[in-house]
């Protein structure tokens, strides 16, 4: 019965949102594989996780004022977080790794170092526009008017020490690789890889961080991080044992047999993962698969746009199989699918309700009303039963035809075309006719076995994508588990002749489409914002400090040459006009704000910006969601004389 391993994995994810259905049809699709793998003998080592470091991250934790682990650990294992959609959605991995655990981070230090040492990465430097305040880099192209894409504040050329690794040197046998036909897979990814990256040439890529602390530290040059994705790549190997003692199954398992990957990191996996193992001197996956994405209206899902399908909802409204199903079912795995709630309810309401659920509740329902659940053992053939007879046999066959090429939508629809010729060899034998003649009972009886068996050798087919549904199916058709093995799928005749079956729930429940796209509207209908906690106390002298007053705008005008910044003259009750730039001009034109009376805070020191001075600060009303700023700028009661102090 043992096969041999199977390894296969799906990109560990970032912790830096909640996750979506683009993730969670990865992971469904992974774990449908897997379990594949799994009916058919194989000893599968089946991996996902989390990728828990990098700036981004950093950056989030900041804002929400917890440290990068608190906000990590809350996303990852916190309640509703990635572990509990993936104990939800029913995935079976054996484990799960998150680049954060230790044996992980020292794994990929010592594998940093051998690459330091064997040559493959040297210490260069990292050059390009330079933004002092914002710590960043930026190519000429960011730039705005030449300026900080952020700040809008001058940028100077800059260079910075930086570990980079050989990649060029490893063009020519990843070119080979690529194109063996083998190693990358759907087919016209690899023209995609050759043409837009290694034919222009391969550069080598830099490796470590020195703008931000959230990563792994390089160990021999205090201050650097490693390069996410190289952390990340590894997590392939560590998972498993590589260089620490946490596991010890890197023998038995690399090289992974798969690695299944979003087609907008196929690069990543595809050039510099190889690479990479190259210089390591290790054995090479066997496969990447780039699957497609889920789109919603041709675009992306995105938090911005406020169309990012959450799968917790969804599994809850239809069932975590119907939604695992419909996943699989609907889009070809290598190509990108328009998700849409018509097409899932559709989906549950054609193949799931009407074609499987009716055929076994039908099936069930007469052997229960006809024979009180248990056929008897006299037979009758006919020549009607031959075709659904050998479809049902030939299924396994055609089936693993597409399993084993993760064509994951043909082989579904291998085993659909069974389960319509099956109703429809109901329709043809129409049994409640044979019922009403007690000289037809055996061949009744042998209809209702074909039907059972066809269903059997169909649900065994479909365990690896509705796992629960099927052991509730197999449970009501009178299947044991002797029944339900790969071996049993290829054989016509395994349930016993006097089978006893046992009406059950209906496994689909046909849904209301009109009904609950109202419903799902509603829900998701935007909520109100989500502000960012209270900052932290500070001294009531502390806030005396801040010398805020009102102020009357006299002028404002646009700053020539600059997309955000407005001048503005105001009379602070000084009796001398004080000039403010305030980069509001995306929200306000200068007119509009001409004789307003307004905050400003003025004690702060005073600023060049774009070769003007701003002595101080107006206050604005901010809030940030989703990428996009809100802004008002405070504006008080004309009744108020300017000068007038806040406290
Ligand atoms: O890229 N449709 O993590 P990530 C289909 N940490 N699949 C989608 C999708 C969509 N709309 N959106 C996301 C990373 N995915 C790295 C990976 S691996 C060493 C490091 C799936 O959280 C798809 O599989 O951005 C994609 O490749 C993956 O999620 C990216 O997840």
């Amino acid at each position: 019965m043992e096969k041999g391993t199977f390894y296969i994995t799906t990109p560990i994810y970032y912790p830096s949102d909640k996750l979506h259905i683009g993730h969670t049809y990865c992971t469904v699709a992974t774990d449908t594989i897997a379990r594949y793998k799994r009916l058919c003998g194989y000893d599968v080592m089946f991996l996902t996780g989390t990728d828990e470091h990098g700036q981004k991250i950093e950056e989030k934790a900041k804002a929400a004022g917890v440290t990068p682990q608190e906000f990590v650990d809350n996303i990852v294992t916190g309640k509703g977080g990635i572990k509990d959609l993936w104990k939800l959605m029913n995935i079976s991995n054996d484990r799960f790794i998150r680049t954060t655990d230790d044996y992980h981070v020292k794994a990929v230090q010592r594998i940093f170092k051998k690459m330091y040492d064997n040559g493959d990465i040297y210490k260069g430097a990292y050059k390009g526009m330079y933004c002092t305040p914002c710590e960043s880099f930026w190519t000429e192209s960011q730039l705005v008017d030449g300026k900080c894409p952020d700040c809008g504040r001058e940028v100077h050329y800059a260079e910075e020490e930086a570990y980079f690794f050989r990649l060029s040197k490893y063009a020519k046998p990843v070119q080979e690789l690529l194109e063996s036909g083998e190693f990358l897979e759907p087919a016209s990814r690899v023209n995609e890889m050759i043409n837009n990256f290694i034919k222009p040439g391969l550069e080598d890529l830099c490796v470590s961080r020195t703008s931000f602390n959230w990563g792994i530290p390089v160990d021999f040059d205090p201050g650097h991080v490693v390069y996410v994705w190289v952390d990340a790549l590894f997590n392939y190997c560590t998972a498993i044992g590589f260089m620490n003692d946490k596991y010890d199954d890197y023998d038995k398992y690399w090289p992974a047999d798969v690695h299944i990957v979003g087609k907008e990191i196929v690069r990543f996996h595809s050039i510099i993962w190889p690479a990479m193992l190259m210089s390591m001197g290790m054995p090479l996956p066997k496969k990447v698969y780039g699957h497609g994405w889920l789109v919603i209206d041709g675009g992306k899902m995105s938090k911005s746009k406020g169309n990012v399908v959450d799968p917790y909802m969804l599994a809850d409204m239809f069932g975590v199989d119907a939604l695992r199903f419909f996943l699989l079912r609907t889009f070809p795995f290598g190509s990108d699918g328009n998700f849409s709630n018509e097409l899932l309810i559709s989906t549950i309401n054609t193949d799931l309700a009407n074609d499987l659920g009716n055929l076994v509740s039908r099936t069930t329902a007469m052997a229960v009303k006809y024979f009180g659940g248990t056929l008897p053992t006299e037979r009758e053939y006919d020549a009607l039963d031959d075709e659904l007879v050998s479809m049902a046999k030939a299924l396994r066959e055609k089936y693993a035809f597409q399993m084993d090429k993760f064509q994951l939508h043909l082989a579904l629809d291998e085993i659909f075309k069974v389960i319509q010729r099956a109703n429809k060899y109901i329709d043809e034998t129409a049994p409640w006719v044979l019922a009403k003649d007690e000289a037809k009972k055996a061949r009744l009886a042998t209809v209702l076995y074909n039907l059972l068996e066809t269903l059997r050798i169909c649900l065994v087919l479909l365990a690896p994508f509705i796992p629960d549904s099927c052991a509730k199916a197999f449970e009501q058709i009178g299947a044991d588990e002797t029944c339900t093995t790969w071996d049993s799928a290829e054989t016509f005749g395994v349930l016993p002749a006097t089978v006893t079956v046992h009406k059950g729930e209906t496994l689909f429940p046909r849904v209301d489409m009109a009904k609950t796209l109202e419903e799902l509207e509603k829900m998701n209908k935007p909520k109100g914002p989500v502000f960012p906690p209270v900052e932290p106390n500070v001294t009531i002298d502390d806030f005396a400090k801040c010398d805020m007053r009102v102020c009357k705008v006299l002028s404002c005008e646009a700053v020539k040459k600059s997309d955000k910044l407005l001048k503005f003259m105001l009379d602070d009750g000084s009796g001398t006009p004080r000039q403010i730039l305030s980069g509001i001009h995306k929200f306000y034109e200068p007119e509009q704000l001409v004789g307003k009376t307004v905050v400003a805070i003025l004690n702060l020191p005073n600023r060049k910006m774009m070769g003007q001075d701003s002595c101080g600060m107006l206050l604005s009303a901010v809030h940030e969601e989703n990428g996009q700023e809100q802004l008002h700028l405070l504006m008080l009661d004309d009744s108020i004389p300017a000068g007038f102090r806040l406290c």
